[in-house]
């Protein structure tokens, strides 16, 4: 038997496409506690909005912890070791969140899931991130986990090719994703936040994808 919510009560894993699942609310109980976390890694390592390789800014802005952090500039994207705004190591991935996706990972089906990476996303009302592939971690065999915090927003999910139909859905506060195997390389993205106020988090979207990359600069 799986993780249950309450006693008697199977937790929901959707199935969204193979190998990629939606775990409703699987965050909920601990939302407060990561929502505390993240700003608290946002004093070491603040959070910002980084410039793409054309020269546009991104409007979701983010920071990292774990090993290496996801960073972007005129040269491109990479995983590196340190915070380029501080020169220092990132802030480590507290246990709780490693705990958490290990869980995530665990039910639906990717057993010992160690993320090395966590980027941390701020979404104000209006960013968005346009269609992508994460596919900046060298290693595709382990999955991707994330969790959704606050406002909710639409996200669009499609095929390992551009020109797939992109399906749209609602994440919600505390909702998981996990996607690995056949689904690792998908293009998605977020569409723009809207208007809205979180109890929680104001008017504010968190979202942390935890990842395991092989890649590393610096
Ligand atoms: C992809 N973040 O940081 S993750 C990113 O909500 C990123 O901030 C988004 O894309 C965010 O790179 C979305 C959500 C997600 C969920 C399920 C997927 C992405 C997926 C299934 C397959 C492929
Ligand atoms: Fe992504």
């Amino acid at each position: 038997m799986g993780e249950d919510l309450f006693d008697g009560v199977p937790a929901q894993k959707i199935e969204i496409a193979p190998e990629a699942f939606i775990l409703p609310r699987f965050a909920f109980e601990t939302a407060a506690r990561l929502v505390t976390l993240i700003e608290k890694i946002d004093k070491t390592a603040p959070f910002r909005h980084m410039k793409l390789r054309r020269g546009r800014t991104m409007s979701v802005a983010l920071t990292n912890c774990g090993e290496a952090g996801w960073v972007s500039d005129c040269r491109g994207y990479r995983y590196e070791k340190l915070d380029p705004h501080s020169g220092k190591a990132w802030p480590d991935i507290p246990p709780e969140f490693i705990e958490l996706a290990e869980q995530a990972a665990r039910s639906a089906g990717f057993d010992g899931f160690l993320p090395n990476a966590c980027l941390i996303n701020r979404y104000e009302i209006g960013a968005r991130l346009s269609l992508h592939q994460d596919k900046d971690e060298g290693d595709f065999r382990y999955p991707i986990v994330s969790v959704s915090l606050g406002l909710p927003a639409k996200f669009l999910f499609g095929g390992p090719q551009r020109s797939d139909k992109v399906k749209r859905m609602i994440l919600s506060h505390g909702d998981v994703c996990v996607w690995g195997g056949a689904s690792r390389l998908c293009y998605h993205g977020i569409d723009p936040l809207k208007p809205g106020e979180h109890a929680l988090t104001g008017a504010v979207r968190y979202n942390l994808t935890f990842r395991r990359t092989s890649e590393i600069s610096g």
